[in-house]
């Protein structure tokens, strides 16, 4: 494993230690927002966790290695880089064995997250049941990697530009509990509301630590989903973003956008239909959501 995986000394330092670590994904630098405000973003996330007491791991791929902890430079690299590879699950072999640069999804990040020991991942949204997977078969490998590695991901929820009610479904059949933090209701990422439930409502990162402390201590395997709503204040008018998110659909099947192409296509298009409200928006819930992870991670310490 060693000659693989390379955890950055501060990381490995607090992991150590015990102390909380709060690891982070790269695909939404690379794929997710543009550059510079990728890179503004991803550094002001690690702020955020710093300045409440945790670690942050922003983890990806590089020249083949599994990379828990990037530099500012590593992280100013990738947010420039224009070859590098979306890389969930089924890529991580080929990335590595070919020493080529990979950005990691909401799946892979998990992986590499708990080969690494770090049981709290923030992001913005997972991927998810794609409209129209009767047909096309589009399951994002993030959630079959919820069912399987034990990490918890906060999260936003899911864009609408997924199936959220068939999401909801295929995590419960896997087993994987979905959260929402002090909310009842599924937020969409950009909305609050989705018209969904979640299964549970926590109010306290006490209280989701004491669940996943249980979950785990019982060989539960897998993670959980975190859905942390974006605060009031820079939530998007529900109409105008699924009118913009209805439109990016009709067009990525008229274009015939398939596999993996399918979410950087649909999220690009988005935030071309609604100008810069949206990167706003998926900003503003980032900071939202590494604040919450760091909080959990935290709590997690503490009773373990
Ligand atoms: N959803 C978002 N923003 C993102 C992604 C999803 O709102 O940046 C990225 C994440 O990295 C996620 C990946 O893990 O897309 C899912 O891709 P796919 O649907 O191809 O599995
Ligand atoms: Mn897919």
């Amino acid at each position: 494993m060693k000659e693989y995986l390379n955890i950055n000394p501060e990381v490995n330092d607090a992991l150590k230690e015990g102390k909380p670590v709060v690891a982070l994904e790269s695909t939404i630098i690379s794929h997710g927002m543009p550059y510079p405000k990728n890179v503004e973003t991803a550094l002001n996330v690690e702020k955020i966790i710093r300045d409440r007491g945790a670690v942050p791991a922003t983890i990806a791929i590089l020249k083949g290695v599994l990379k828990v902890g990037l530099t500012e430079e590593e992280i100013e690299y990738l947010g420039k880089a224009k070859d590098v590879i979306k890389t969930s699950r089924r890529d991580i072999p080929f990335i590595v064995s070919k020493k080529l640069d990979g950005a990691t999804t909401v799946a892979s990040t998990m992986l590499i997250a708990s080969l690494a020991g770090i049981k709290v991942f923030a992001t913005g949204g997972i991927g998810g049941v794609h409209r129209g997977a009767s047909e096309s078969f589009d399951i994002s490998a993030d959630l079959e990697e919820l069912s399987k590695t034990d990490v918890a991901v906060v999260c936003a929820g899911a864009k609408s530009i997924l199936d959220i009610g068939l999401t909801l479904e295929y995590l419960e059949t896997h087993g994987v509990p979905v959260v929402g933090y002090k909310t009842g209701e599924m937020p969409a990422f950009y909305t609050r509301k989705s018209g969904y439930k979640v299964d549970y409502r926590v109010d306290s990162p006490e209280e989701i630590a004491l669940a996943l402390k249980a979950k785990w201590d019982l060989g539960l395997k897998g993670g959980m989903v975190i859905a942390n709503p974006i605060e009031e204040k820079y939530q998007m008018d529900y109409d105008t973003i699924n009118k913009a998110i209805d439109n990016a659909v009709k067009e990525a099947e008229e274009k015939g956008i398939k596999g993996k192409e399918s979410t950087p296509f649909l999220l690009a298009k988005v935030k071309e239909i609604t100008g810069g409200d949206s990167l706003e928006a998926n900003i503003m819930l980032v900071y939202n959501n590494a604040a919450l992870g760091a909080e959990i991670a935290l709590a997690l310490q503490k009773i373990s």
